[in-house]
């Protein structure tokens, strides 16, 4: 039967300051897409510097784009490998997906991320690198575990009157297969998380598209 309560893929997952849909699972055959990525991709652990200090993580990492692209985040620069052709057919998926709400957008990047186990996340941070421009659109597919993404934002810290009861931290838990996109002002206000847990044994790929400037 059909939840007449289940969040619409057009409904803002954001209380104010910003725009995130929830699309749902939007492809099949995930397992397979999960190890197939899982096993043909150059993962690398990244390299991250905050606060002076320079991080490897355990976290690994795929920079994948049109010919010629590089991205500078966390303090260091990447150039993107070539489009696999398994990566730019979930893109051109995605894209499709998105064109059902109204986004029209041609992504030239993905920066994909693999989690081999509960224990490795990602810390808050938005994507308002400058190359993204102003109001980024950012799809993020998931494969594989189950995982908890939280919102938090960025200046205010408890409910106040401007708000009155509206909150400062938005959860999901992202499932295999499933899209959502951050877009509006969602990178200027809120920044993001993939929190550690010790209970999930089990691997997560994302994979994160984005559209950068490229002059
Ligand atoms: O793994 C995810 O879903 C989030 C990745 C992320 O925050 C990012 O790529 O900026």
């Amino acid at each position: 039967m059909k939840d007449l309560f289940a969040p619409k893929s057009t409904d803002n997952l954001l209380p104010y300051d910003g725009i995130v849909n929830d699309l749902g699972i939007v492809i099949g055959e995930m397992d397979a897409l999960y190890e197939q990525l899982a096993t043909e991709l150059p993962w690398q652990a990244d390299t991250v510097t905050l606060f002076g200090k320079t991080h490897i993580t355990t976290r690994q990492m795929v920079w994948m784009g049109d010919k010629g692209l590089s991205y500078t985040y966390s303090g260091h620069a990447r150039k993107a490998i070539d489009w696999t052709p398994s990566v730019l057919q979930i893109k051109k998926q995605v894209e499709d997906k998105l064109a059902t709400i109204g986004i029209k957008v041609e992504f030239n990047t993905c920066l994909l991320n693999f989690y081999p186990t509960g224990t490795d996340g990602m810390g808050y941070h938005a994507d308002d690198e400058k190359e993204l421009g102003e109001q980024p659109t950012i799809a993020a597919l998931s494969l594989g575990a189950t995982r908890k993404f939280v919102f938090k934002h960025k200046k205010l810290k408890h409910r106040n009157n401007r708000y009155q009861d509206k909150p400062v931290k938005v959860e999901l838990y992202l499932e295999s297969g499933q899209l959502i996109v951050m877009h509006g002002d969602t990178q200027q206000y809120w920044k993001h998380t993939i929190t550690k847990t010790k209970t999930m044994h089990e691997g997560r790929i994302s994979l994160t598209f984005r559209r950068m400037l490229t002059v």
